[in-house]
């Protein structure tokens, strides 16, 4: 049997725009782009997880909004599966404190610009109606 691990995503947005992050490790993701967030742990929640992901690398208090569809592969035996997000009234701004080394505020014209991972190619192309509708 295959054990199947949830890693969480957040689209977050804000004024229109998507947060990317760049990614400092390992060595063969460093320099590539992602939506910030990690593995799930046992027994917590996916948008718990989320949170707490957010708070650990962004420093920053945020919300889940909805669910982005799907759920694109990994390296087995991780899935990805992706929230929109904003920012709670109050937090902090988002700065790279672990595991990233720059973040970009992106415009929905911007949205390619950056050297997405492959794997979060997908997932951002399903996010990008709601940047461009304003809906967060
Ligand atoms: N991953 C891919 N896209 C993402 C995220 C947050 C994570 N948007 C991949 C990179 C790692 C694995 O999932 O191989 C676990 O992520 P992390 O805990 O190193 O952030
Ligand atoms: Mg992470």
């Amino acid at each position: 049997m295959t054990e199947r691990i949830v890693v969480v995503g957040a689209a977050l947005l804000d004024a229109g725009r998507l947060l990317a992050a760049r990614r400092s490790a390992p060595p063969e993701l460093a320099g590539r782009w992602e939506l910030p967030g990690g593995k799930v742990e046992e027994g917590e929640a996916p948008e718990a997880a989320l949170m707490r992901e957010l708070r650990e690398e962004l420093g920053v208090e945020a919300e889940t909004v909805e669910r982005v569809p799907g759920e694109w592969p990994l390296r087995p035996p991780y899935v990805l599966q992706v929230w929109t997000a904003r920012l709670c009234p109050g937090s902090a701004a988002p700065e790279p404190l672990q595991d990233h080394d720059a973040l970009r505020w992106l415009t929905p014209t911007e949205i390619w610009d950056v050297d997405w991972l492959d794997q979060d190619v997908p997932a951002v192309r399903k996010t990008l109606p709601k940047l461009t509708t304003g809906a967060h």
